[in-house]
Formats: structure tokens, C-alpha cells, sequence
């Protein structure tokens, strides 16, 4: 086998964010950017020789090489196998479904979620070990660690098989299998839902639209949605996945699914929409009219689980992010099971998982999960979705009424001020972080401050701190503000500014949510001066 070690220098930029490496296509590009990257990854791990390793990716403009490279790079650090998705594709919830299904040693994916791809988007790269989960602080930093040291890296000097076609090639002494991206995942979803009842509900003229926002979950969804569930055709749409995302910005959200918001909230809306991201981890889910928010999304389903065959034994616990709504707690709090409160990110869910703890888990930005997967699951949020209403007949915006009285509303939103000059957001930051000591007791507009702090996560299962997740400031009475930077941009700073206000109140739910927040907005303003520290009169996008 024969062997290149190229002389390469070290990237000072290379720390992974929130979600593996995510850059603009343009910073990839430079030589040796992604070698010297995946290098340091397998440099950072421990006997894997001979092992099996998983690899594909949303299939974003420059999916393909990147594919080639790092399959004469596995062999050459000698991996025993690769599993690699016909053309290079696999969903990241895929991903996770085959690392797992076939015991594998972990998997590279090729994605940078939800940001827009093409020449001058983004791109990204992340490593999940072998629970099928994104690799813990402990292997990004290590992998971070090295990329400040790498001098060389390890490549095979054959060039990569064709991979368009499911079949079997040797590289090197490695074995390459092309799989089917969707085989192993359709088959998991069946395993969890009552797809007989899903499928009586298309029969009886239940209408649907599935937005794929040209990115990965296309093939997934026309699999599942319209050949084995019966939904027409045309129920997805933007089905075919493309390089640029057809040029738009594959973030599930009012914003960026326009197209699909237009047709749901138009005349003669169908009963149900939804809508996921690049990679096919994040999930919108819409009634006729109706926006569901992800962390009432989160709450609904652990509320109805019980539903769905995969979950009809009941939930071991649920878990949010800090920054998601307290929704999910008081639902748990009613079923009498735990409820944990993780950072940003999926990673911190996969140990609560694999110590069994938690069943379902969430986020306010657009991911929902279980533990059939180390991954959040836009696909299996949307089958999780029509699985219920299959069962309760009832439609959406009802069963979330519903919801709303018996556990109460709550209101929530957040602001998204993107692009702001990075060392202003941190300015901004520090100066409140400063303050915070200060808060508790005071008044801000009408609301008295009872706590104020920076989060600070203690995993309950390694006893691992993660510290500066988020500055908190909470009220008498429930409500909240969190202020966060986003950890996944690639353009200087996003700041993050998180609402929420509970309504226990059934007369009060049908308010217009800025409305029922607008003091909070106010009193957010005031207390951390966006303005006056990043000229911006108001955020870019409002969810
Ligand atoms: C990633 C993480 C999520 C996180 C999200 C937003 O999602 O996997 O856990 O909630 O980023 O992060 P931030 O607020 O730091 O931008 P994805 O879909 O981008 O992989």
C-alpha cells in the first residue's frame, strides 16, 4: 500500500464550534485546510486500526472531494472499512442510525447544518464516536489541540473508487462499502411509528407538504412520505438535493421557508407542513395557520409519546437546552419524570442517553430527538408528529391548544441580531457578565430580577463542567431573558437573545407572542444595550 506523508503547516483557526468545524467554502479550500483537520481527528483517537468507519455528508458543494480525500486518508491511517453513502450522501440522523446499527468506530459528516452552501457559503465537518453522538468537548478539544501542532498527514496514493452505485471496493488494505443512504434509516423509523396508521390517514385525504429545501432529507422523505406511506406526489417538495440548495438558506424557519410558510398560512392550506435543514437534523412543524415553536414541539411530544409504538412503554426522562422553554419541564413535572436542563448543543444530551436517563430531547432551534439516534432527528420529529395526529384525529392547532390548557402557555421567541462585529458582541457580553452580581433584588421595567448567572453545566453522568453557556436573567413569576453567541456562525458574531414569559392563563393564550413579550424585548434592550454596542436597531431574524 503505497503511502504519502505530506508536509503540511498548522491552521491557528480550526476549533471546532458548537457543532464540528464549520468555515466558508473558500477557507476550506486552502491547501491541506481539510487534511490537516481529519488528520488531527484520527490523530486524536485511539484504536481504531482495522475498525469501521462511517462517512457521508448533506452533499453541499464540495461534499464530493472531500469524500475522495478523506476515504485515501482512512485507508492510509489504517482504518478496516468505511461505510460511505451512495454519491457521498447520508443525513446526519442517518449518520448516527448506521455508526450505531453497524457497531462501527465512529463517522466523519460532511455538513455545515443550516448555513447555505456554494462557492461562497459554508462548509463543515464534524466526528461522532461510536454511540453514534457527536464527539464529546474532551476529543474536540484534543482534535483542536493537535491541529496547533500537526506536521504531516497521512494519505493513500490511489485515487478514490466511484461511489454512484451501492457496491463493495477494496482501497488500499481497507474495505469500502456504498450503502443506500436511506435503507437502514427508513427501517429504524418503521420500528418506532405505526406506519398502518400514518398511512389510513393519507387515505383519507389528509393533506401534507414536506419542504426538503433541496437539501439532504429529499431522498429521505420521498422514500418514506410518498413510496411507503402513500402520500401523493408532489407532498415533497424541493426534493432533489443540490450543491447550493437551489441558492437558498436550508434553515427550517419562518424566515428561511418561505415558500412553505406561504402555502401554510395561505388559502386552502394543507392540514400539515414541515420543513427540515442541510444536514436533516432540525424540523419545522406547521398546522394550517398554525406555527408550532420547536419547544412546544418538544413538550407536545413528550406529552402524547405514548402514542408511538417506540415509545409505548413511556418516557425514562426528557432533556432541553438552557435557552429552550421551560414547556417540556412542566410536562414532565405532570408524568412524574426528570426533566435536565443541557448547554447548547447535541453532544451534551448523548450522556444522559447512554446512562438511559432521558428518552426524548430538544432544543429551541429546531431539533427534536430520542434515543434511537445520538442525533437530533428532523425526519423523526415529523413521523413523531403525523404518528399522533394519526391517533388523536384532531387538528394542529387544536391538540397544541389543548396542550396550552392543561399545562399552560409559554410565550416565547428569539432574536437573532447575525453578522455583528465579533469583538462588539463580546463587549457586550462581558460588560453584562460584569453586572450580573448586581441584578438579583433590582428592578428592571416592572419585573423584579431573581436570579441572574451565567450557566454552568455539571454533567450528572461524567461529572464534566461546561462553564459561560449562557447568561441568564430570571424574574419573579417565571419569566426570563438569555443572552448567548451563537457558537455555529461563520461571519462574525450572532448574538442570541432568548424570550420567554409563562401564561397559565387560557384567556390570555391567543395573544400575538412579540405583543405578550414586548416588555421583556424592552427590558433585554435596556439591560445589555444591543444598540449602543452593535449599531443594530433590530435583529436580523425573529423566531
Ligand atoms: C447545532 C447544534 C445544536 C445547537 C445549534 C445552534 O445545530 O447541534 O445543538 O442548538 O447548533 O447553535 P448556536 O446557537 O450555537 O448557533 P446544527 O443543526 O447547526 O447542527
Amino acid at each position: 500500500m503505497a503511502v504519502t506523508l505530506v508536509k503540511t503547516q498548522p491552521f491557528t483557526d480550526q476549533k471546532p464550534g458548537t457543532s464540528g468545524l464549520r468555515k466558508k467554502v473558500k477557507v476550506f479550500q486552502q491547501p491541506h485546510y481539510l487534511e490537516n483537520f481529519v488528520q488531527s481527528i484520527f490523530d486524536s483517537l485511539e484504536g481504531f486500526a482495522g475498525q469501521t468507519l462511517v462517512l457521508g455528508g448533506d452533499g453541499r458543494y464540495g461534499n464530493r472531494e472531500a469524500i475522495a480525500t478523506i476515504l485515501r486518508m482512512a485507508a492510509a491511517n489504517g482504518f478496516g472499512r468505511v461505510l460511505v453513502g451512495r454519491d457521498g450522501l447520508l443525513s446526519t440522523p442517518a449518520a448516527s442510525c448506521v455508526i450505531r446499527k453497524y457497531k462501527a468506530f465512529g463517522g466523519i459528516i460532511l455538513s455545515a447544518s443550516h448555513n447555505p452552501g456554494g462557492p461562497d457559503g459554508d462548509f463543515g465537518i464534524k466526528y461522532n464516536t461510536g454511540n453514534g453522538g457527536p464527539a464529546p468537548e474532551k476529543i474536540t478539544d484534543a482534535i483542536y489541540a493537535r491541529s496547533r501542532e500537526i506536521s504531516e498527514y497521512r494519505i493513500l496514493d490511489e485515487p478514490a473508487p466511484a461511489i454512484d452505485q451501492v457496491a463493495e471496493f477494496t482501497l488500499g488494505e481497507m474495505r469500502v462499502s456504498v450503502i443506500d443512504p436511506v435503507a437502514d434509516y427508513a427501517e429504524l423509523m418503521t420500528s418506532l411509528f405505526d406506519f398502518a396508521a400514518i398511512a389510513e390517514l393519507f387515505r383519507g385525504g389528509f393533506r401534507m407538504r414536506f419542504d426538503a429545501m433541496h437539501a439532504i432529507t429529499g431522498p429521505y422523505a420521498t422514500a418514506i412520505l410518498e413510496q411507503q406511506l402513500g402520500a401523493p406526489a408532489g407532498t415533497v417538495i424541493n426534493g432533489v438535493p443540490l450543491p447550493d440548495f437551489g441558492g437558498g438558506h436550508p434553515d427550517p424557519n419562518l424566515t428561511y421557508a418561505k415558500q412553505l410558510v406561504d402555502e401554510m398560512f395561505g388559502d386552502d392550506a394543507p392540514d400539515f407542513g414541515a420543513a427540515s435543514d442541510g444536514d436533516g437534523d432540525r424540523n419545522m412543524v406547521l398546522g394550517s395557520h398554525f406555527f408550532v415553536t420547536p419547544s412546544d414541539s418538544l413538550a407536545l411530544l413528550t406529552a402524547n409519546a405514548t402514542v408511538a409504538p417506540g415509545y409505548a412503554d413511556g418516557l425514562a426522562g426528557v432533556a432541553r437546552s438552557m435557552p429552550t422553554s421551560m414547556a417540556a419541564d412542566r410536562v414532565a413535572e405532570a408524568l412524574g419524570i426528570d426533566c435536565y436542563e443541557t448547554p447548547t448543543g447535541w453532544k451534551f444530551f448523548g450522556n444522559l442517553m447512554d446512562a438511559g436517563r432521558v428518552t426524548l430531547c430538544g432544543e429551541e432551534s429546531f431539533g427534536t430527538g430520542s434515543d434511537h439516534v445520538r442525533e437530533k432527528d428532523g425526519l423523526w420529529a415529523v413521523l413523531f408528529w403525523l404518528n399522533i395526529l394519526a391517533v388523536r384525529k384532531q387538528p394542529v392547532a387544536d391538540l397544541v391548544h389543548a396542550h396550552w390548557a392543561r399545562f399552560g402557555r409559554n410565550f416565547y421567541s428569539r432574536h437573532d441580531y447575525e453578522a455583528v462585529d465579533k469583538a462588539a458582541a463580546e463587549t457586550l457580553m462581558d460588560d453584562l457578565r460584569g453586572r450580573l452580581d448586581a441584578l438579583p433584588g433590582s428592578r428592571l421595567g416592572e419585573l423584579r430580577v431573581a436570579y441572574a448567572d451565567d450557566f454552568s453545566y455539571t454533567d450528572p453522568v461524567d461529572g464534566s463542567v461546561s462553564e459561560h453557556q449562557g447568561i441568564r436573567i430570571g424574574f419573579e413569576g417565571g419569566d426570563r431573558i438569555v443572552f448567548r453567541l451563537s457558537g455555529t456562525g461563520t461571519e462574525g458574531a450572532t448574538l442570541r437573545v432568548y424570550l420567554e414569559r409563562y401564561e397559565p392563563d387560557p384567556q390570555r393564550h391567543e395573544q400575538d407572542t412579540q405583543q405578550a413579550l414586548a416588555d421583556l424585548i424592552l427590558i433585554a434592550e435596556q439591560v445589555a444595550g444591543i444598540r449602543r454596542h452593535t449599531g443594530r436597531d433590530a435583529p436580523t431574524v425573529i423566531t
